[in-house]
């Protein structure tokens, strides 16, 4: 047996390892994961997301099976998500204030058709924002999204603050899931034969965001009713 030399390690290789990640990553068939895409709205959006903060607080909601969830969330849109005892839906009212959730920030709109289209699904109309809050060690864990009247529409997802691993998984729970970082501006669009994967957030990291603080804020749109 001739002895097998290793291959050199060229300055190429380095020079490839440097490299930026990509700024759009193809996570499935219909997934995609587009870097830093939310950068420049973050100006409009952050005062949005105080707007809505102020007139619907964020709470932490019951699981159907009295949990409390870690990660404390509010809404708006025309339809909000909630959760209780009596499980999982879509209400048009805040259920702490009695009140209409705040309707969806017009940079939350512009922002979620502009990913929707990149990601190549045109038109996408969405009528509710789920608005996630993460503090350090609160976690999300595996799910899939399915409360939505149909199924038809994709989900933009939006991350800042505070890096966090979000677990993409497979059509049930106990395939493995691939891990993608996600830091602030960064966006994931999905639908179609992606839309009901299992998915979820690992135990946030304690981190200093210089906008955002010891917090990572995640919404998603949807086309709920
Ligand atoms: C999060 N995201 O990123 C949790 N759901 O904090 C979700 O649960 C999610 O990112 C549906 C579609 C996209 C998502
Ligand atoms: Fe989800």
């Amino acid at each position: 047996m001739p002895q097998q030399t290793p291959p050199p390690i060229t300055p190429d290789l380095f020079a490839s390892l440097a490299e930026p990640l990509p700024a759009t990553e193809r996570l499935g068939a219909q997934a995609w994961l587009l870097r830093g895409f939310a950068l420049p709205f973050v100006e409009a959006l952050l005062p949005a997301l105080a707007e809505v903060e102020q007139a619907a607080p964020f709470r932490q909601m019951l699981t159907p099976g009295g949990q409390t969830m870690s990660v404390a969330l509010t809404n708006c849109g025309t339809l909000g998500w909630t959760s209780d005892r009596r499980g999982y839906r879509y209400e048009p009212l805040d259920p702490l204030s009695g009140r209409p959730w705040p309707a969806l920030p017009p940079a939350f709109l512009h922002l979620a058709r502009e990913a929707a289209a990149a990601a190549g699904f045109a038109d996408f109309a969405p009528d509710a924002c789920l608005v996630n809050r993460y503090l350090p060690g609160t976690r999300m864990g595996l799910h899939q999204d399915r409360d939505e009247r149909s199924l038809a529409h994709p989900i933009v997802s939006v991350s800042l603050g505070i890096p966090a691993v979000f677990l993409f998984g497979g059509y049930t729970r106990r395939e493995p899931a691939r891990r993608v970082p996600l830091a602030h501006g960064d966006v994931l669009v999905w639908g179609g034969e992606d839309r009901l994967r299992f998915h979820g957030i690992l135990p946030v990291k304690a981190a200093v965001h210089p906008l955002l603080g010891a917090r990572r804020i995640n919404f998603t749109l949807r086309k709920a009713g």
